[in-house]
């Protein structure tokens, strides 16, 4: 099925065909997730294949065997997309599934609501996203056309780029409150990979010794998964993403916007931001911290706990 110029319309909001069908989309909302499901959300270019691979190293106390062996679309399948039934059944995470999805909650929380699975919302700052996604979308096949980058910065602030609005999504799932959601950021992750994995192993109830601990930081760093073609998409034909036009495992940094931004694109982003923002208490991590300025608990990030 490659449908690589299809677009799929669901509930006013637009996904590549080649992914998705009005089916898959559907059969999504209806899905009956167990209390023993793993769920990690995400906007697209938030760190999703991150979160899957240090989940995937979590649940293997550290051991790279799984992640080295087993796609991450395997691992941790999409939930809307029109292969996620194969996949589950042939997933080896028989105990505790691992579901990924970038459904926004106004989709996917009637779905969940009585549901105790563990969610895990990884976000990132839209300055980084919508740069990550550019260059995603010139090498991706699938997605359409990006056009110039300031063309591509007015479809995300407008809400019409492929999977909705990214502020929908972030205002969505960081409202949510209950104990089984964990909200976690791509710049949390950066600047304390050891301190994010401990949360992640506390809530997801997956104690992990010093060593494994240490294992997991070791095999989920960018430098690992970026020679690991189970988690850097070189496994997906030159027809789908062409891996000359740029690699998956990109840059994997905070602030690659400024290379992007211009004063003028910047000042226009603010406005937007703010006005569309201004319900939302949430604060970002916009720039990699000076080393001697860090101290990672206490720099604020898009976590409402
Ligand atoms: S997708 O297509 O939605 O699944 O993309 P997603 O995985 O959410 O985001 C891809 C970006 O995450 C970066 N990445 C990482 N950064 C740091 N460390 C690790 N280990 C890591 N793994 C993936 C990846 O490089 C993309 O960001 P950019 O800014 O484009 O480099």
């Amino acid at each position: 099925m490659a449908r690589l110029d299809v677009v799929e319309t669901f509930h006013g909001l637009s996904f590549p065909g080649h992914l998705h069908t009005e089916d898959s989309l559907q059969q999504a909302l209806k899905f009956s997730f167990k209390d023993s499901d793993i769920l990690i959300v995400s906007y697209p270019k938030s760190g999703t294949t991150w979160m899957q691979e240090i989940v995937t190293l979590i649940s293997n106390k550290g051991e790279p065997q799984m992640s080295q062996t087993l796609p991450n679309w395997a691992r941790a399948p999409w939930l809307e997309q029109h292969y996620f039934a194969a996949l589950l059944e042939a997933s080896p995470c028989v105990k505790n599934r691992v579901i990924t999805t970038h459904l926004p909650h106004h989709l996917l929380g009637p779905t969940l609501k009585d549901s105790k699975a563990k969610v895990i919302y990884v976000s990132r700052n839209p300055k980084d996203v919508v740069v990550s996604f550019y260059h995603f979308h010139n090498m991706a096949n699938f997605l359409p056309e990006a056009g110039s980058f300031p063309e591509f910065l007015n479809r995300f602030l407008d809400g019409t780029l492929h999977y909705g609005p990214w502020f929908d999504h972030i205002k969505g799932w960081s409202s949510q409150t209950k104990n089984n959601v964990l909200h976690i950021t791509y710049e949390e992750m950066s600047m304390d990979i050891k301190g994010a994995i401990e949360r992640l192993s506390a809530h997801l109830q997956s104690p992990l010794l010093e060593d494994e601990l240490n294992n997991c930081v070791k095999h989920c760093s960018f430098g690992s998964m970026k020679d690991n073609k189970m988690a850097n998409y070189t496994l997906v034909t030159e027809e789908i993403m062409d891996h000359n036009k740029g690699s998956f495992m990109r840059k994997g940094r905070i602030g690659d916007w400024k290379n992007m931004f211009t004063t003028e694109l910047n000042t226009y982003f603010e406005s937007v931001f703010e006005s569309k923002m201004e319900d939302c208490p949430l604060e970002f991590v916009w720039d990699e911290p000076q080393s001697d300025e860090t101290n990672p608990t206490d720099v604020a990030s898009c976590d409402k706990q």
